[in-house]
């Protein structure tokens, strides 16, 4: 695969909502985007999930930047590709730094499709043509926000609802709101707020008929989390604690959750993904595609991975709308009835819109091979 140029485009965007979970609100988003040419005019796409602060995981904008320009992009215009595989391949002697692999490898993966005339969701092998989507809803200013909120997102057709919880607005909020929805499929998300002294507390969960309690404790555990599924009845989803391969395969022989959420970036891009994939799929894991406020692009390659046969349950890549005013392509991803048609078009199958593109735009480089 003969690259002819890299463009990084740092994109500036607001969120239609803020989002709060137990670390805190995000309303601005800082996207780097990443265009990868070929010499026959083919351009792939690939989207940096990393957030201005390292609330979620220690990489941030800022970081995934210093990796792109002063790493991962010399990497590429040393090696010759021949497949999306041999990108994550070249980049394993750099420890970490998951979102800023995950975005440079999601365009090559991009441009791979494109130049074999297939989607993207072909070139991993998957063969969904729609995917079931559900809803995570951040933490509400009042009860009744959230009960609103709820209310909407199951008017538009979502096919499960994920709340975010945090100590003090948890087991009230949760059974508060199953009274008011006693039959749909609620899931809730600590991003790691409790510790094991809560284990009390979190027992209170059964009686709520959860989902899946998705990361209850710290964002690097896995050993306490196997301590606290071995304590409760509802399903534990792991998120931040999980970032390759061999972490799913500690937490599954650990027994640390029964369910995973695999997020692209977090497990530095979708070799990684797809590896987890075919894990999870011969261990009868349940898998689900979790999301990071993904502008169009991310929130494409989510799409296309959710195809694969393994995303057995609703994952967080709602419509475009939800988030965005204007998204970044076209057309924008919708959600209807929670479900989500794949898109037919080779690559990632949606075009930047470039309007928007250039109306975001902050700073942008380019890099010759
Ligand atoms: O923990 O899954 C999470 C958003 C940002 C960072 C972490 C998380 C989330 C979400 C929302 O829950 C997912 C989305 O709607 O994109
Ligand atoms: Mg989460």
């Amino acid at each position: 695969m003969p690259l002819k140029n890299i463009i990084l485009r740092k994109l500036h965007m607001s969120l239609k909502n803020p989002f709060t979970t137990s670390f805190g609100t995000t309303q601005e988003k800082e996207i780097f985007i990443i265009e990868a040419y070929d010499s026959d005019g083919n351009c792939g796409y690939g989207e940096s999930v990393a957030f201005s602060s390292p609330w979620y995981t220690e990489e941030t904008v800022k970081t995934s930047q210093h990796m792109i320009e002063d790493f991962l992009v010399p990497i590429l215009q040393k090696n010759e590709i021949s497949h999306p595989d041999d990108v994550s391949k070249l980049f394993s002697p750099i420890k970490r730094n998951n979102m800023a692999k995950a975005a440079v490898e999601g365009a090559i993966w991009d441009l791979y499709a494109k130049r074999n005339n297939i989607t993207l969701a072909e070139a991993l092998g998957g063969e969904k043509k729609e995917i079931d989507v559900g809803i995570s809803i951040g933490i509400q200013p009042t009860m009744n926000d959230l009960l609103h909120t709820i209310d909407k997102s199951l008017n538009e057709g979502y096919k499960r609802i994920k709340l975010k919880i945090k100590p003090g607005a948890d087991m009230e909020v949760l059974r508060e709101v199953r009274a008011h929805f006693p039959s749909t499929l609620i899931m809730a998300d600590a991003n790691s707020a409790y510790t094991l002294e809560d284990i009390d507390h979190l027992k209170k969960l059964d009686d709520l008929e959860l989902m899946m309690i998705e990361q209850p404790l710290a964002h690097d555990d896995i050993v306490d989390h196997a301590k606290l599924q071995s304590q409760i009845q509802t399903p534990i989803c792991l998120d931040e604690s999980i970032h390759s391969l061999e972490d799913v395969r500690k937490a599954y022989e650990l027994g640390s959750c029964k369910i995973m959420n695999v997020k692209i970036g977090r497990v530095g891009g979708l070799t990684e993904a797809l590896r987890i994939h075919d894990y999870c799929r011969k261990h009868d894991i349940k898998v689900w595609c979790g999301g990071m406020l993904e502008a169009g692009v991310g929130r494409a390659h989510n799409i296309a991975l959710t195809t694969l046969p393994q995303f057995v349950l609703p994952g967080d890549t709602a419509g475009s709308s939800h988030y965005w005013e204007k998204d970044i392509i076209v057309p924008e991803v919708v959600a209807q009835h929670g479900v989500i048609k794949v898109p037919d078009k080779p690559g990632i199958g949606y075009e930047l819109n470039s309007d928007a593109i250039n109306e975001y735009t902050d700073w942008w480089k380019e890099f010759h091979f």
